[in-house]
């Protein structure tokens, strides 16, 4: 058992409904994800712990959408549905939202960059992150790198993220790299 307490967070990565099926740039199985999410929201609010929500908050004419020469067909437009939280996501009234990549020319798959959320952290007094969401081959695996750079120690939730994969096996290897680095990978019932 790993049992959280002070010093500790809950960073939700891009739970949003273009990333869900159905969405514009689904993550297959993202839905599957939901329950283990909401179980880690549960041991946060029961442990008194922040929780920072990520979320990918588009302008239209974004420099990653095909129409601008970027890989991705448009999502996560601020402001339209695509862009919202999932509706099964369970977010506390006073989890911290975090937008990243706002504006056109600027891509961001790490909730860190550009945002202010490594200040946030440490005026929390934040020492250790546990982490979940989408996707795992991108924006999670940018955002472990980066709290790992920071120093942050980090809980990667494996039943909690789900991968892209725009190439088979992407996910594990992102995984493996998270772990290489010094993060640990665990299940959500492996948390208390
Ligand atoms: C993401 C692709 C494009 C993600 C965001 O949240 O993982 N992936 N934008
Ligand atoms: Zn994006």
């Amino acid at each position: 058992m790993l049992r959280l307490g002070p010093g500790d967070a809950l960073v939700v990565v891009d739970v949003q409904n273009d990333f869900l099926p159905g969405g514009s740039l689904a993550v297959q199985g993202g839905d599957a994800i939901l329950p283990a999410l909401n179980h880690c929201i549960g041991l946060a609010r029961e442990a008194g712990l922040p929780v920072y929500a990520t979320r990918d908050w588009h302008p239209a004419d974004h420099c990653s959408f095909a129409g601008q020469g970027g890989p991705w067909p448009p999502h996560c437009v601020a402001g339209t549905e695509g862009a919202e939280f999932a509706l099964g996501l369970a977010l506390p009234e006073a989890a911290v939202v975090v937008s990243k990549a706002t504006t056109p020319e600027q891509d961001a798959y790490s909730g860190f960059e550009g945002t202010g959320l490594d200040r946030l952290l440490r005026e929390r007094a934040v020492t250790r992150i546990v982490v979940g969401g989408l996707a795992t081959d991108y924006c999670v695996l940018a955002t472990v790198r980066d709290a790992l750079r920071l120093g942050y120690r980090v809980i990667v939730v494996r039943d909690a993220v789900q991968a892209v994969e725009v190439q088979p096996g992407d996910g594990e290897r992102a995984l493996a790299e998270m772990q290489a680095l010094g993060a640990e990978v665990v299940a959500s019932l492996e948390l208390a």
